[in-house]
C-alpha cells in the first residue's frame, strides 16, 4: 500500500502550534520521515545489521520512541537465529495503536511487544541492544544523562545503544550550510518553502538538538567505552555506543 502523503504544513497557518505526534502525524508518518530524514531507509536497514551482530539469545531489545515500529521490524527480521524479546515503546497512542496493527500483520521470528508509555518511565534490563532512532532530541535536555544512565545500566556487557539524532554544527557558517543542504533535500522531495518553514517553527520548542560532541561526551560520561559514528549526512547522524 502506498504511503499517505504528508501535507500537514502545506496550507498557511495563522499561528503554528508546537509539533505533536498526534493522529494526523501518525497517519502520514512513513511519508513524512522518509522525505525529511536523509538516509532513513538505510539507517533502518543498518539497525537490523547491527542487531544481527549484537543481539544475544534470550536477551531484550528496546526500541525507544518506536513510532510505527520500523526499527523493531528490521531487528525482528534480522535476529531469527537468536530468540529475543523486542520491546517497542512510544508515548503517542496514535503511534502505538498503528504500530500494534502493523506488527500484527507480519509473521515474525521474534515477537515485538508494543508499549504506550513515556520512555523515561520504563525499566530496562537484560538488554543486548537499545535503539533511540531520532528520539533523544525530544527528551528534555536536563533529563538526557538520566535516560542514558538507565540505558547503560540495563545493557548487558557487550551490549549496544544505537543513537540517531539531528545535530547542530558548532560553527555558525558550518551549521547554516548543513541546514541549507537539508532544506534542499526536503525541496527535492517535494516540500514547499511554506511547508519547510512552518514545520521548522512547529519543531522549534519541541526538538532540542545537541552537537555531535555533546552526545559523545555524555555517552562517555555515563560509561560507554566506545562511541562509533557510523552514519552522517548533512545534520543527521547515527552512532553506536558499546558497553564493554
Ligand atoms: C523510527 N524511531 O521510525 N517517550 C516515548 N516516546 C517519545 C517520547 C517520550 N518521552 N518523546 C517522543 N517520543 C522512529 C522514529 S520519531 C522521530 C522516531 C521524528 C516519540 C514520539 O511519539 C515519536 O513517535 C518518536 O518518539 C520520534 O525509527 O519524527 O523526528
Amino acid at each position: 500500500m502506498a504511503n499517505k502523503p504528508d501535507k500537514i504544513f502545506a496550507t498557511p497557518m495563522q499561528s503554528v502550534n508546537d509539533f505533536a505526534f498526534d493522529e494526523a502525524v501518525a497517519d502520514v508518518f512513513p511519508d513524512m520521515i522518509q522525505r525529511s530524514v536523509p538516509g532513513y531507509e538505510s539507517i533502518i536497514h543498518t539497525i537490523g545489521e547491527i542487531a544481527s551482530r549484537h543481539v544475544t539469545t534470550h536477551s531484550r531489545v528496546y526500541d525507544l520512541g518506536a513510532s510505527l515500529g520500523a526499527a523493531s521490524l528490521s531487528i525482528a527480521r534480522a535476529t531469527s537465529h537468536h530468540p529475543c524479546e523486542i520491546i517497542a515503546v512510544d508515548n503517542s497512542e496514535a503511534m502505538t495503536d498503528r504500530c500494534k496493527r502493523i506488527v500484527a500483520g507480519f509473521s515474525l521470528p521474534n515477537p515485538i511487544k508494543v508499549v504506550c508509555d513515556d520512555i523515561q518511565n520504563i525499566h530496562i534490563e537484560n538488554a543486548s541492544m537499545v535503539v533511540m532512532n531520532f528520539t533523544m532530541q525530544f527528551i528534555p535536555p536536563n533529563d538526557r544523562i538520566a535516560m542514558l544512565t538507565k540505558i547503560f545500566d540495563g545493557l548487558n556487557p557487550g551490549g549496544v545503544l544505537v543513537l540517531s539524532e539531528k545535530i547542530s554544527h558548532p560553527s555558525e557558517a558550518g551549521n547554516e550550510l548543513l541546514i541549507d543542504l537539508h532544506h534542499q533535500f526536503k525541496r527535492n522531495n517535494g516540500y514547499s518553502e511554506l511547508e519547510i518553514s512552518q514545520k521548522r517553527a512547529a519543531l522549534e520548542n519541541v526538538m532540542l538538538i545537541d552537537t555531535f560532541s555533546d552526545h559523545e561526551q555524555r555517552l562517555h560520561k555515563v560509561g560507554f567505552a566506545d562511541v562509533v559514528m557510523w552514519f552522517k549526512c548533512y545534520n543527521f547522524t547515527s552512532l553506536v555506543a558499546i558497553k564493554s
